[in-house]
């Protein structure tokens, strides 16, 4: 008998709506729910086949042990015998810092990784913590956190209410959106034409999303927020600036408008490529428009200058008066926010011991983890636990990373694959396949441009033997703790229900303020595990039934009853209420941002030589599901895109090869001639180059691609950390 079950996919940041045909433990067909509050039908190629990575064979279903150099299949309690025997001795004798933690970005889409992670790295005790946040967005959760009081505290575009959207760095119509969480971008976007808008992107490749767009202009990777100050300066120069109602409680708006000064258009011109007269029209369309937002994301952040770009994106969003407003840049309300206290944020609290770089949301910098482990001294790393991720060929100057893991002394990897990185650990456990767990997106309701509210049970029951993830992740912070591999970790997991319900308890703002936390703890459903912490959540949130407060709120309950998800309606005006600033103004001008500007100086005079970007492919995702034949067979995708006029002057030829090189490494990869491109810039995917030894991916491996990430050099944006990803500079030359 098949029956539908209904299924958020956990794939990306769009969170669409899955309706799954399950036969028995079969899955049939998977296509978009065309009854989910917000995605209504929208799917990608990568959602349809979530059946096929479940019926991988390369999956990993049981976990593997390294005996004699090799990695082979070993019961739970052995891995976990060997993590103990491994993993304590190591802290016993070289203390906390000794083990790191490498987190993916998967775990950012699961409910196991965003509440389990926390109480292992808490019993861990290292700073030595890294996540593929810094080779992504942390420059936006430092502007947030210096100009709002959070890091989390991240304006959205309000996509479907805005008449003008200017788009920089991202390739939403491809990647589907980050940092802007929309199922059907491509459709939202026509609407903001079909209603009369106007749609600007500004990006060195003609993307998919350019195209669609009704303006493209090309700017000089690494350049943004040159052009971005640019813009600010013509508002200030042609009297446009009208913060509207946040000018109420809003400092700094005249150290900004000195600043601005020093990059006006025709200044910025020659380093940004932009020619002075577009970039005028550019910002008097964007002021003059009724409702708009500017929304920049990963090409802006990853480069040297990412939190310069990020903050500006919201400034311009402020002085337009779009901040907060319907149509304009908004802050999502999610039904799982906790109540938070007007802090202000900082970074730096520590730095890491070889490059002195600062901490950031008690992360470092995953562009010195190779540092970390490589050099020789007190609270050098030894051991590292890696969730989810690939940095082998997601981090910089990817070689050296690749030879600092197999330098560890043990290595223990979560994981649905022996990957490039998994490859060196000693330990293998295996998370369950996408279809065997539950879901919630924690994180993505929290930058959705519609509240919504969203729980899927799992599609299929856990196989017989498999562990949850985060019985996984207790059973490893059991063992940080000292404890025994065969430890029962059901009182550990009660004790993180009642951190969660304590901290609710003692809240002022909480609508359970004061109550008994046995009483809501055995007022909780959702047995062990992720749910119960959820329905705490959920019931103390802004939308919740607060025990009892409010019957008609939300609860996992009310949740269970609604497959398609709940809808909470368009975004509505936060501020200043939600601001967590110590004293409730927003800070146009933080002193570490304004300390930060002079060194944008040195980005006018703009160097010769060829620059590298990237670029994402509808049917991939990051590092992974390069293993599922349905999703790469074909054309091969990573090739090198190159102007006509830089191949002519380079000598390559439309399929031949060329090396791409940098500092740290160099590539060899066949040419596509296309002046989709701008001149002076190359273009190569991440998440490729699978042809490794010791990789268990044999799909995969048929059709390999190159690792960019060997070009890739490891220089960061010295605010937040994050990798300059984006605008390498390389030289390539025919191979
Ligand atoms: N199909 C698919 N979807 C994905 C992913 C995937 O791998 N495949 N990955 C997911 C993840 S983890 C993320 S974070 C999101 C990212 O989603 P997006 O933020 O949309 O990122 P990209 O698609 O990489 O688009 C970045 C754009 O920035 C441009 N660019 C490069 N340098 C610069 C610059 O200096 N300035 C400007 N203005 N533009 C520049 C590039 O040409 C590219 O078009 O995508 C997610 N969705
Ligand atoms: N040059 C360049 N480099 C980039 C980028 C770029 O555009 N250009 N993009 C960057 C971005 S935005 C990101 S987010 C990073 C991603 O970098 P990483 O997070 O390091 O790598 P991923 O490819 O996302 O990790 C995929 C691994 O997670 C595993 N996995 C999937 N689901 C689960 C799960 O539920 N549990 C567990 N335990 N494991 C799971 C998969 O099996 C796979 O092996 O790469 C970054 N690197
Ligand atoms: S767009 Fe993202 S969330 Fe939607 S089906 Fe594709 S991968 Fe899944
Ligand atoms: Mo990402």
């Amino acid at each position: 008998m098949t029956t539908t079950a209904y299924r958020t996919c956990p794939l990306c940041e769009a969170t669409c709506g899955l309706a799954i045909e399950v036969d028995g433990d079969q899955v049939r067909r998977i296509r978009g729910d065309r009854d989910d509050v917000f995605s209504r039908g929208f799917i990608c190629p990568k959602g349809s086949v979530l059946q096929h990575l479940h019926n991988d064979p390369d999956r990993l279903r049981m976990p593997l042990v390294r005996r004699n150099g090799s990695l082979i299949e070993a019961t739970w309690e052995e891995a976990f015998g060997v993590v103990a025997d491994r993993l304590q001795p190591i802290l016993a004798e070289h203390g906390h810092y000794a083990v790191g933690v490498y987190l993916g970005n998967p775990n950012v889409h699961n409910m196991s990784g965003l509440i389990y992670n926390r109480a292992l790295i808490k019993t861990l005790r290292t700073k030595n913590v890294f996540t593929a946040s810094t080779i992504d967005q942390m420059p936006k959760h430092v502007s947030s956190g210096l100009v709002f009081g959070h890091p989390d505290l991240i304006p959205v575009p309000d996509l479907d209410r805005t008449d003008h959207l200017l788009i920089l760095g991202a390739n939403p119509l491809v990647s589907n959106g980050s940092l802007a969480t929309a199922p059907d971008w491509p459709g939202r976007l026509a609407a903001i034409q079909e209603r009369g808008g106007k749609v600007v992107v500004v990006d060195p490749r003609r993307t998919k999303t350019a195209a669609a767009a009704d303006e493209h202009l090309f700017i000089r990777p690494g350049t943004d927020a040159l052009w971005l100050f640019a813009l600010v300066a013509v508002l200030f120069e042609q009297g446009l600036v009208d913060p509207g109602r946040v000018g109420g409680f809003l400092s700094g708006l005249d150290e900004v408008a000195a600043a601005a000064a020093a990059f006006n258009p025709e200044r910025v011109a020659e380093a940004t490529g932009i020619d002075p007269d577009t970039t005028r029209r550019v910002a008097a369309e964007l002021a003059a428009a009724k409702r708009a937002a500017v929304y920049g994301r990963f090409g802006t952040h990853t480069t040297e200058y990412g939190t310069l770009a990020a903050w500006l994106v919201d400034v311009l969003n402020i002085l337009t008066g779009n901040l907060d407003e319907p149509g304009g840049a908004m802050f999502a309300r999610p039904a799982t926010e906790r109540p938070r206290a007007p802090r202000g944020f900082r970074t730096g609290r520590w730095v890491s011991r070889v490059q002195q770089l600062p901490e950031v949301r008690g992360e470092l910098p995953v562009a010195t983890l190779a540092d970390e482990i490589e050099t020789e001294g007190e609270g050098q790393i030894r051991a590292l636990i890696t969730v989810g991720g690939n940095p082998v060929l997601s981090a910089p100057d990817a070689a050296r990373i690749d030879r600092a893991l197999g330098s560890l002394e043990f290595m223990v990897s979560i994981d649905l694959y022996r990957n490039e990185t998994t490859r060196h650990a000693d330990v293998i456990l295996p998370a369950p396949s996408p279809l065997d767990r539950s879901h919630y997106d924690f994180a993505f309701t929290g930058l959705s441009v519609r509240n919504v509210a969203n729980y899927s049970p799992p599609v299929l029951p856990l196989p017989e033997g498999q562990a949850d993830e985060w019985e996984i992740l207790l059973k490893l912070t059991a063992i940080a703790g000292g404890m025994p591999a065969d430890i029962d970790i059901g009182p550990l997991d009660d004790m993180v229900l009642a951190t969660v319900v304590n901290d609710a308890v003692s809240n002022e703002q909480s609508p359970v303020h004061g109550r008994d936390p046995d009483e809501i703890i055995a007022a909780t459903t959702g047995g062990r595990g992720p749910e119960r912490i959820l329905d705490v959540l959920v019931r103390t949130g802004p939308y919740g039934d607060g025990y009892g407060a409010d019957p008609d709120g939300l609860s996992l309950e009310v949740l269970r009853d609604h497959p398609h998800g709940v809808d909470l309606g368009p975004l509505q005006p936060r501020l200043p209420e939600a601001l967590c600033t110590p004293d409730g103004r927003i800070h146009l001008a933080p002193d570490e941002i304004m300390a930060d500007v002079p060194r944008l100086e040195g980005l006018l005079e703009p160097g010769g030589g060829m620059r590298l970007i990237g670029r994402r492919d509808l049917r991939s995702n990051n590092s992974w599901m390069h293993n599922l034949d349905v999703l790469v067979r074909g054309k091969d995708r990573c090739t090198l895109l190159v102007h006509p006029d830089d191949a002519d002057r380079l000598g390559l030829a439309d399929d031949g090869r060329a090396v791409v090189a940098s500092e740290v490494g160099a590539v060899e990869v066949s040419v596509t001639v296309t002046d989709d491109i701008m001149p002076g810039v190359v273009s190569l995917p991440h998440g490729w180059g699978h042809d490794l030894d010791g990789v268990g991916l044999r799909v995969a491996a048929r059709r390999p691609g190159v690792n960019v990430n060997l070009v890739s050099v490891p220089a960061v944006d010295p605010l937040s950390g994050n990798a300059a990803l984006s605008g390498v500079p390389v030289e390539v030359r025919p191979a």
